[in-house]
């Protein structure tokens, strides 16, 4: 397989050439693509140095899959010219993910879905990821009426600037911002832009994206994001709503037994899911699991996961692997 990573220096691309690695895919050649300051320079993948290209070289060189990390307006521009050579493309931005002839992908949950004629595949957000990919099994037993959420999301998701903003912050030195407040020590209920209704569009993607990889508009999301000065992962406080009542002890075995699921939750040893214990691994992890006393059917939740990971890179790859071991690329 010829791969392409476009952004491969930034946040996102640097783990995803970390897992492509991890993964076993088999490449014949990597064409790592950046912005101009750093065409020529080299990215090191398995021990081999690459040279960094332009997008025209890349599309040039006729891959057979290429992994867009590199923002909403550079995959609605690039990502078409690569389907004109041929090439299938899985793209970590939300330019594509809510238009209806594009797949929106969490492998475990709907990769069967995909086939030769897909050749722009979205990856959802990465706190929708972490969501879905725990309420699936529960929506399939129990029929979910309504979430409501609450992110606690790391600054890497907003990028390199914002980590940097963090650490900046935490040494005392003055630097860019690219929040328009301090982070460190502070939490901010602002991820992403704020569109008209009032709601951010991190908020919309939370409520939006669920029904669509889960094919099911019968549930609602309701979502408040918060920034928060951590890096290892995002946090979510979820309550969820069913149709039907559950055991709780069946809803932990249904989430232990759901791949790509950790089941962290006993209070007695203050076991519970955290960013720092979440970091760069691929697992989604769930804690904290209780009824809701308010409510019937009701349940709390709280889900944690390396937004890097399993919410971009690990999720892309995953794709990547499942179109090549069923003969889609
Ligand atoms: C955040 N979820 O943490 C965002 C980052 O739509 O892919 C990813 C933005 C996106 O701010």
């Amino acid at each position: 397989m010829k791969i392409t990573v476009v952004g491969a220096t930034g946040m996102v691309g640097t783990v995803v050439l970390k897992v492509l690695k991890e993964q076993n895919i088999p490449l014949t050649d990597l064409i790592p693509v950046a912005s101009q300051k750093s065409i020529g320079k080299e990215v090191i993948f398995n021990n081999t140095p690459y040279k960094i290209v332009g997008m025209q070289d890349a599309i040039n060189a006729k891959p057979d899959i290429a992994i867009f990390s590199a923002g909403g307006d550079t995959s609605l521009e690039w990502a078409p010219k690569f389907v004109e050579v041929g090439t299938t493309v899985i793209d970590n931005s939300s330019a594509w993910r809510m238009e209806p002839s594009k797949k929106l992908i969490v492998p475990e949950i709907n990769a069967h879905l995909l086939t030769k004629t897909d050749k722009i595949i979205a990856n959802p957000n990465c706190s929708t990821i972490q969501l879905v990919l725990a309420l699936a099994p529960l929506h399939k037993e129990y029929e979910m009426k309504r979430v409501v959420i609450s992110t606690y999301q790391s600054v890497s998701g907003t990028g390199l600037k914002a980590v940097q903003q963090l650490e900046n912050e935490i040494a005392g030195v003055k630097g860019e911002m690219a929040y328009p407040y301090p982070i460190h020590k502070n939490a901010l209920p602002h991820c992403d832009v704020f569109e008209e209704n009032g709601y951010t569009k991190e908020e919309l993607k939370l409520a939006r994206e669920p029904q669509k990889i889960l094919d099911d508009r019968t549930f609602s999301v309701s979502a408040t994001a918060v920034r928060i000065p951590t890096a290892g992962g995002h946090s979510e406080a979820v309550n969820v709503e069913f149709r039907n009542d559950f055991e709780l002890n069946k809803v932990r075995q249904l989430l232990h037994e759901t791949p790509g699921i950790t089941v962290q939750d006993n209070p007695d040893t203050n076991t519970y899911p955290m960013p720092v214990y979440a970091n760069d691994k691929d697992d989604v992890f769930v804690g904290r699991i209780r009824r809701d006393m308010t409510q019937p059917n009701t349940l709390n939740l709280w889900i944690v996961s390396d937004n890097l990971r399993k919410g971009a890179a690990t999720n892309a790859v995953q794709i990547v692997k499942y179109l090549i071991d069923n003969d889609l690329v």
